[in-house]
C-alpha cells in the first residue's frame, strides 16, 4: 500500500466494479460460497470459514500472483480484516465480489469509498477471473439495476486504470461492442474492462440484466 491502509482501500473495492448487494446465489463459482457477510463470524483465525474465504478470494487471479497476495474480509460496517498477509502488494477478497487488486486499484477503491477522485499514478490492473455480479456501466455508485443505468454483468475479466483518462477515448463504452470497453466513462472512476470470456457466458449469471 502506498498511502492508504489496506482495510480502507479494500472496503471500497468491494463495491467498485460491482456496486450491487451481493446475492449469494448469483455467484458463478462451483466452489461453495461462504455465508453472507452478515452472518460471518467476526473473529477467529485458521477456521474452516476463513479457509474457504481465502481460497475463494485467491481464485480471482492467476495462481502465481494469488500465492503471495494478501487476503482481506469485510466485516460489519465495511471494516476490513486481513485474514492472510501478503508479500507481493496484491490484495484479494471474496466478498462481495471476488477480486485481486494491485496498488493502483487499491487507491482507486479507497477513493471510490471516499467519493473523491482517485490519485492514479500509473497503469493499474485488477483481476476478476470469476466474473462479477453486475454493475451500472455509467453510475459508479449505483447499487442495483434500473431502467436506464446500463446494468451489466461481466464474465471473467481484468480491469485497467490509467492516470490519463483521455487514454480511454480510444475504446468504446458499450459492453456489447465485442471487446474491451470503458466503464464509468466521463467520471473520475473510468476504467477499462477486458473480458476474458464471452459476455454472458458466466454460468449462473444472467448477462442481459438491463
Ligand atoms: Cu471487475
Amino acid at each position: 500500500m502506498t498511502r492508504f491502509v489496506v482495510t480502507t482501500a479494500i472496503s471500497a473495492m468491494l463495491v467498485s466494479c460491482s456496486s450491487a448487494p451481493a446475492p449469494q446465489e448469483a455467484h458463478t463459482a462451483s466452489t461453495t460460497m461462504p455465508a453472507p457477510s452478515a452472518t460471518m463470524p467476526a473473529t477467529g483465525t485458521g477456521t474452516a470459514h476463513e479457509g474457504d474465504m481465502v481460497a475463494m478470494a485467491l481464485s480471482a487471479a492467476p495462481a502465481d500472483i494469488a500465492a503471495h497476495a494478501a487476503v482481506v474480509e469485510m466485516g460489519e460496517g465495511g471494516t476490513m480484516k486481513e485474514i492472510r498477509p501478503g508479500t507481493n502488494g496484491w490484495v484479494c477478497m471474496a466478498h462481495p465480489e471476488v477480486m485481486c487488486l494491485d496498488k493502483q486499484w487499491q487507491e482507486w477503491g479507497a477513493a471510490w469509498m471516499a467519493k473523491r477522485a482517485p490519485k492514479i499514478t500509473g497503469m493499474g490492473v485488477g483481476y476478476m477471473l470469476r466474473g462479477d455480479q453486475g454493475a451500472s456501466n455509467i453510475d459508479p455508485f449505483a447499487t442495483a439495476p434500473t431502467a436506464d443505468n446500463e446494468w451489466v454483468v461481466s464474465p471473467p475479466h481484468i480491469m485497467i486504470v490509467t492516470p490519463d483518462l483521455k487514454q480511454l477515448d480510444s475504446l468504446p463504452t458499450d459492453p456489447k461492442s465485442g471487446g474491451p470497453w470503458v466503464m464509468f466513462k466521463s467520471t473520475p472512476y473510468a476504467h477499462i474492462m477486458v473480458p476474458m470470456a464471452p459476455m454472458g457466458a458466466t454460468g449462473s449469471h444472467t448477462a442481459d440484466a438491463k
